[in-house]
């Protein structure tokens, strides 16, 4: 025989033997907690499969000792704990994350509106710019306007399981409709400003609008 053909034939009866679709659509265990893969009748990328990506790998980050720094332009700068946050009113929603380079995947992220925090902190009238700083040294900033019309969460579960490390616990950005730059994971402080702000790949060329379909990159002076 061919050995074209029996390859073939060992294929399909690998793939029947295995399941190999279902397989594809398991659901993971993470920290005692089942993902969930489907939400509101949309199916969702299992976690195992969701791909990632860090400019110095994970960051663990202790419970107990996190604050969430807000500051800048606020009435009341705040040092929120990570119960604190989680005690907030809470939103779910199914967005897909795209990065620039080409992947994406679907998921459900629960979270914290940026408004809430907004409000929490008092912030000013002529906060424009929300800059995002994270423990890996990265940052990330978008407008008040994108945060607020487009009820923008910050996530401390995906999938319904508590942040993983590797993800971005305890919170990530979940900025729908951005690349996936705007995704800030590992957030440690959030500052208003009034003035527009390159964060990490920004500054290294990446467009700061960075609108999921738009130029990756921008011209610059
Ligand atoms: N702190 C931090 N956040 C980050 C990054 C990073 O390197 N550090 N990479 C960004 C990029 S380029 C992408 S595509 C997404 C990936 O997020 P994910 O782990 O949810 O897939 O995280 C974003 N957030
Ligand atoms: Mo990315």
């Amino acid at each position: 025989m061919k050995p074209i053909l029996l390859f073939l034939i060992f294929s399909v009866i690998f793939v029947t033997a295995s399941g190999c679709v279902s397989e594809k659509g398991k659901p993971g265990t993470y920290d005692n907690q089942t993902e969930n893969l489907s939400y509101k009748g949309e199916s969702l990328t299992p976690i195992a499969q969701q791909r990632n990506n860090a400019i110095k790998g994970t960051q663990y980050i202790d419970r107990g000792s996190y604050r969430l720094q807000v500051d800048g332009l606020v009435e009341n700068p705040r040092n929120f704990t990570y119960q604190e946050i989680t005690e907030l009113p809470e939103t779910s929603k199914v967005v897909d994350l795209n990065c620039v380079e080409g992947w994406s995947f679907t998921a459900k992220w629960t979270g914290v509106k940026m408004a809430d925090i907004f409000a929490e902190a008092g912030a000013l009238e002529n906060a424009t710019t929300v800059i995002f700083y994270s423990a890996d040294g990265y940052s990330t900033s978008l407008d008040m306007d994108y945060l607020l019309e487009n009820d923008i969460i910050l996530a401390y579960r995906l999938n319904d399981v508590i942040l993983p490390p590797d993800r971005g616990f305890p919170l990530q950005l979940v900025a729908e409709g951005k690349y996936g730059y705007k995704w800030a994971k590992w957030i440690v402080r959030i500052e208003l400003s009034d003035s527009p702000y390159r964060g990490y790949w920004e500054e290294r060329g990446y467009n700061n609008r960075a609108d999921v379909g738009g130029p990756a990159f921008e011209r610059r002076e």
